[in-house]
């Protein structure tokens, strides 16, 4: 089956596993994750399990099932298991709180979350006010209140066949947080996944099935997604799922244990790997090629790690938006310190405030035209509008292009902070704050730390008459800690008797990053 656009029929769940048994590897691993190994055809069997358990509990194809999965096989028997059905997975984020799922569930009407049972707690408040939720099924539990998934894969049929969707069918969704406002829905196409495989991983990273690829990315990110199951099962490779935090210790133990050949990471990651005492030494390890996204990869990690490792980092970019990787190092003419080179297959132009391109060797922001575009954010029209135009579509970063053809990143255009390649939205950590008693006003920006990574900081007004001192400041970092995800938690906190603002009253975060930089 091909994946061309114009192809009547294409099922992208029904491709990237029927590929592996038509190809004889029913018998090759699939994954290895904490409850063992999986082959190809056992995972064949779980998706179409899962597939007719999910038509059996009522739901119907284009409707929305939630993942809120922690990585183990169930996340993608139940993606996957979806897809095959024509029921339109949406893996959410799974370090969110409880207000953040109300308005996800919500937005996308949520027929049915599937979740698993160390994440069900934050879902527990919700669960009486969500009109358009009808079932919840709970990974890794036995019998509770809810569905186990397990139950509904024993309940399932073996055989399936795959729902009639076409290559340009709603495919599943994958939330991305702007700097304001909710989180937005951007909606993928049945031939995305299998696009950014043929475009980026086939040629970029050469991955063929002899390849065990390692993560520390979770599959509910779209750079997890495609490095932990699309590209793995599309060549038949093995993918290893890891269901906890990934420390140093715990990534370093497995480049040791399962001697992975492929890794992904975010560059915090790595500078973590390299500051502890864990990671293995070179003859230890088994690596052929690194990747690294989310946010720049500084040069010197780059060159820290190659001399640590032996191995080449490939830093490459990729979005939500655009599913995953479209301009990237290459192996063996690595230029550390930039993106690389556009991948064929995609277009890059860099475009002044005027909308029109710059030449060479002059700033402008980064717009990409590629087929694994997300057709529109759900449900927010206007800023669909600003961001999908036409066959371009816009990533919010400053780019320039060297006169070698690689490109160097200068930063977003909007307020957003990556940090440990996850968005944060300072406006949000600032709500945070400021939702506490003894802060009058907040304002938080990006602070490049050691590794020039960026981290949350803020910079805090009290109430008046309230004494700003150590205490405040351990007081008010485990109140975030509480309201907010642990990566959006200012690292450093510093108390000032005012802001800088505009006669407008605005706050001016540029002074406060100049007077950052200039320290
Ligand atoms: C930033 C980078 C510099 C950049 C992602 C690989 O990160 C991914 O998706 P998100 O939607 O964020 C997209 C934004 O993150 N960024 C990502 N990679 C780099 N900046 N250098 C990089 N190498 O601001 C971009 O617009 O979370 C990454 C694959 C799939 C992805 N979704």
């Amino acid at each position: 089956m091909s994946s061309r656009e114009d192809d009547p029929r294409y099922n992208a769940a029904e491709d990237l596993i029927e590929r592996n048994l038509a190809a004889g590897r029913a018998d090759r691993i699939a994954v290895i994750g904490e409850g063992g190994k999986t082959t190809y055809g056992q995972l064949a069997d779980k998706i179409n399990r899962c597939a007719s358990g999910l038509l059996d509990l009522g739901l119907e194809m284009e409707q929305r099932v939630a993942l809120c999965l922690l990585d183990t096989v169930d996340f993608p028997t139940a993606f996957l298991g979806a897809i095959k059905a024509g029921i339109v997975p949406v893996p959410i984020n799974t370090l969110l709180t409880t207000e953040d799922y109300r308005y996800m569930l919500n937005d996308s009407r949520a027929r049915c979350l599937i979740v698993s049972e160390a994440l069900l707690p934050k879902f527990l408040p919700l669960m009486d006010s969500l009109p358009h939720l009808k079932h919840v099924v709970v990974s890794g539990a036995q019998a509770t209140d809810f569905l186990a998934f397990d139950d509904l894969l024993a309940s399932g049929a073996p055989e399936f066949a795959a729902a009639p969707t076409s290559a340009d069918d709603i495919c599943f969704w994958l939330y991305s947080s702007g700097s304001t406002g909710r989180p937005k829905g951007a909606v993928h196409l049945q031939s995305h996944l299998i696009r950014t495989a043929e475009l980026y991983a086939h040629p970029v990273l050469e991955i063929d099935e002899s390849d065990v690829v390692f993560s520390a990315a979770k599959l509910f990110f779209a750079y997890g997604l495609g490095n932990g199951l699309t590209f793995p099962f599309s060549v038949g490779a093995t993918a290893i799922l890891y269901s906890g935090r990934p420390t140093s210790e715990a990534v370093s133990a497995i480049l040791k244990d399962e001697r992975p050949t492929l890794f992904f990471g975010v560059p915090t990651l790595y500078s973590m790997l390299l500051a502890g005492s864990d990671l293995p030494v070179a003859e230890d390890l088994n690596l052929r090629l690194c990747v690294s996204a989310g946010e720049a990869l500084p040069a010197e990690l780059f060159k820290r790690w190659l001399e640590r490792t032996g191995c080449e980092i490939l830093d490459g970019i990729g979005s939500t938006e655009m599913l995953h990787i479209f301009l990237s190092n290459r192996a063996g003419q690595v230029r550390p310190g930039t993106s690389g080179r556009e991948i064929p297959g995609y277009g890059l132009r860099i475009v002044g405030d005027d909308g029109l391109e710059v030449p060479k060797g002059e700033l402008g922001e980064l717009q990409v035209d590629g087929p694994t575009s997300a057709v529109m954010y759900w449900n927010k029209r206007e800023r669909s509008r600003q961001t999908f135009l036409g066959t371009w579509t816009r990533t919010g970063d400053k780019y320039i292009e060297n006169e070698d053809g690689t490109f160097t990143y200068c930063g977003r255009s909007d307020d957003m902070l990556k940090v440990g390649g996850i968005y944060v939205s300072p406006f949000e950590v600032e709500e945070a704050l400021i939702s506490h008693e003894s802060v009058l006003e907040a304002a938080v920006i990006g602070k490049a730390d050691q590794d020039e990574l960026i981290k949350p900081k803020a910079f805090i007004v009290p109430q008046p008459g309230v004494t700003a001192d150590a205490v405040l400041e351990k007081t008010l970092t485990n109140f975030t800690a509480e309201k907010l995800a642990p990566y959006k938690r200012p690292r450093w906190v510093e108390f000032v008797e005012a802001l800088p603002k505009t006669a407008t009253g605005k706050i001016q975060r540029f002074k406060l990053r100049d007077r950052e930089s200039a320290r």
